[in-house]
């Protein structure tokens, strides 16, 4: 209960400071590593993934070919993050209700992300 607490309090915390800074979100940022890039808006998406209100990723596990736009989009009512295990530059630490999120990876791969915010939502991307 305390970690609850604490966690959400963080986010409220987050969201102030973006607030402050003048930007709408920390996914303005376009990180890009060897594996891929990463961005609000990388063009038109091959691979469409749901982050639900029931908090899941629909589909959980998805298949996608180098240089493919993978697109998240947050269709329930509260806020997830795609945070990727092991590249986690590329991840979206605030996906808001109804904001999209898009990756395009540059090297073949298995890559499993999660919710930060919600136990046990979890995916898996791979790329061939
Ligand atoms: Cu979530």
């Amino acid at each position: 209960m305390f970690a609850r607490v604490v966690l959400a309090f963080g986010i409220t915390l987050t969201l102030a400071l973006a607030a402050c800074g003048g930007s709408t979100s920390s996914s303005n940022s376009s990180p890009s590593v060897s594996v891929g890039t990463a961005a609000v808006s990388l063009g038109t998406a091959a691979v469409m993934i749901s982050a639900t209100g029931q908090l899941t990723f629909d589909p959980a596990m998805q298949t996608a070919h180098v240089g493919d736009i993978i697109q998240w989009t947050n269709t329930g009512s509260v806020m997830h993050t795609i945070t990727f295990d092991a590249e986690p530059a590329l991840s979206d630490p605030s996906l808001q209700p109804g904001a999209t999120w898009e990756v395009k990876f540059t090297t073949a791969g298995t890559y499993q992300y999660h919710c930060s915010i919600h136990t046990g939502m979890v995916g898996t991307i791979v790329v061939s």
